[in-house]
């Protein structure tokens, strides 16, 4: 039965960020909170009477009510069908795919990514399109408007879907197609790349240790690392998910995989490592005595692209976020193709996918993909640079060390200040920002300024223009910082701060990037008085 609930107040907080709408769980648990929001997102969403829905999530706690909830909120509004995943597990690169192979009119994903999980933790719900990316801002803005005003929302009562069970159910006339959640992504990968070559290096005395972080990608990792490709058992840890993570932080870098990285940094067993986040779009790649730094990481996979099936007749052109590192574009140069810059968040790679003007994309934030689906993709970057090391037999440390030979190196660093008291936060960065038109022409870090600015984007697909990206002050010798504030934190607000600086091929190019960006370092931190600012000595996480 159809049920109309009215709201005593509309909500003022449901903005989505970077990356969909984030909360604490404890915000999600207010009566009525997630179904205004879904309310919002059906009655804004394109097709919704009659369409097909995609609905799963990492895993985390809230996970299942949320899909019940969508489920008789998708039945009220007319959706025809819903296709959900065995448990609700269902990675975001595996439901873009779905989205796409299952012409669904988009796809609801229930995670807060790299956010901690569990009651006392975070929840978030992302909206993606029927492209299989994450839907544009007209869309988000579109959806926070509706909140603000929302009166009642509609849902069906019924008893809950048994999820954990593949099969077809039906909630009035609504199906609910419960499917496994990795096959269809098994599936995707065999198509991109070579497994058999893949499966002969890993049975060749190629130790590798996998972090699923407790998170969504276990089932994934577990399919295609140890059932397919033949790793030993136990290559894959942490691999099942759990409601809290197992009380970790899924964020895979130095910090938050100091496990698997202290495996691979200082101990001799594992000659490949690689970790993923939450919801299983994000990846760290370790090789023995070797971190690969994200922004290279790009850079490496397109200059060796074409070893991959998926690649071999060459690339469209290349795009990265605003704050990535500049080392893919030297490599597009060399190649000739397209290098896009866009500002943060995968949203903004869809259109130029869509277009097909590019085909691998990626961001500083441990994020790579490519137009296979329209989400960045862990276990895709995983098994690419597993294809690149079959083909190549050779070390980590030795492909980096000579793709720096080959192109120099752009050392890399962003250093975060996390939970900031957010006046002190929007202060720091609203006098840096208003210092900007001076600094051109002024030393900064013993260079001169050549450009200072915030970072605008005119998409080259439909022209749409978005400002307010991000600061940035370019320096003369191309080195450059930058920094924004975080659109997907819950707590306080997290200021990043980016730091590039390039060294040609001729030039040191075995320092470590902290001592390489020093200089940077300090002139920003004085420059932005970070430390008296934000009462915090050093960065809450450096990578
Ligand atoms: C962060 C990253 C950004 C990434 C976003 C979503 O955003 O910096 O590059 O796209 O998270 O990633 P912000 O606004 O906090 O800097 V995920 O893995 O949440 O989907
Ligand atoms: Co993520």
């Amino acid at each position: 039965t159809l049920r109309l609930v009215r709201l005593d107040a509309p909500f003022t907080d449901q903005k989505p960020g970077t990356s969909g709408l984030r909360k604490s769980s404890q915000q999600f648990e207010q009566a009525n909170y997630l179904e205004s929001f879904v309310e919002a997102v059906f009655r804004t969403l394109p097709g919704v009477q009659g369409g097909t829905l995609v609905l799963g999530g990492d895993g985390r706690y809230g996970n299942r009510r949320a899909i019940d909830v969508i489920l008789r909120m998708g039945a009220a509004h007319g959706l025809s069908k819903v296709i959900v995943t065995t448990g609700g597990i269902l990675s975001t690169p595996a439901a873009s795919n779905l989205i796409r192979q299952r012409q669904a009119i988009g796809g609801i994903i229930l995670s807060a990514s790299h956010n901690p999980g569990g009651p006392n933790g975070d929840f978030g719900v992302k909206v993606n399109g029927a492209n299989g990316g994450p839907t544009p801002a007209s869309f988000t803005d579109a959806v926070f408007e509706c909140t603000k005003t929302l009166e009642q929302y509609t849902i069906v009562d019924a008893a809950a879907i048994a999820i954990d069970t593949p099969g077809s159910y039906s909630i009035g006339a609504m199906q609910v197609e419960v499917i496994d959640g990795v096959d269809d992504f098994v599936a995707l990968m065999q198509q991109l790349f070579d497994f058999d070559r893949i499966r002969e290096l890993i049975r060749s005395d190629f130790p590798l240790a996998f972090d699923a972080m407790h998170a969504v990608t276990g089932p994934y990792a577990t399919r295609l690392l140890e059932e397919i490709l033949g790793a030993p058992a136990g290559s894959v840890r942490n691999g099942v998910p759990l409601e809290d993570f197992g009380g970790g932080h899924p964020d895979p870098n130095l910090t938050y995989a100091h496990e698997l990285a202290e495996l691979l940094l200082d101990g001799e067993e594992f000659r490949f490592g690689a970790a993923c986040d939450g919801d299983g779009d994000r990846n760290m790649i370790l090789g023995q005595h070797c971190f690969v730094n994200p922004s290279d990481s790009l850079a490496v996979l397109t200059a060796n692209a074409t070893v991959a099936p998926a690649y071999a007749d060459g690339l469209a052109g290349v795009a990265r976020s605003m704050p990535t590192s500049s080392a893919v574009d030297v490599v597009a140069k060399e190649l000739g193709i397209d290098c896009y810059e866009t500002p943060t968040g995968w949203k903004f790679f869809g259109n130029l996918l869509d277009a097909g003007k590019i085909t691998l994309c990626g961001e500083e934030s441990f994020g790579t993909g490519s137009n296979h689906v329209r989400e960045k993709d862990g276990l895709w970057a995983v098994l690419f640079w597993l294809q690149i090391l079959a083909e190549r037999r050779c070390s980590v440390a030795e492909i980096m060390a000579e793709h720096w030979k080959r192109f120099g190196r752009h050392y890399y660093s962003r250093h975060d200040y996390e939970a900031v008291a957010s006046d002190a936060a929007h202060g720091l960065f609203h006098r840096l920002e208003g210092m900007l038109p001076g600094l051109v022409g002024q030393s900064f870090a013993g260079r001169s300024v050549s450009a200072a600015d915030n970072f605008s984007y005119t998409d080259p697909v439909d022209g749409s223009v978005t400002k307010g990206q991000g600061l940035r002050i370019l320096l003369e010798d191309g080195s450059r910082v930058m920094v924004r504030l975080s659109g997907t934190g819950t707590k306080g607000a997290t200021i990043r701060v980016y730091l590039e600086s390039y060294v040609p091929s001729s030039g040191d190019l075995n320092q470590d990037p902290q001592v390489a960006l020093a200089d940077m370092i300090s002139a920003i931190n004085e420059l932005a008085e970070i430390k008296q600012r934000t009462g915090m000595d050093r960065p809450t996480v450096i990578t």
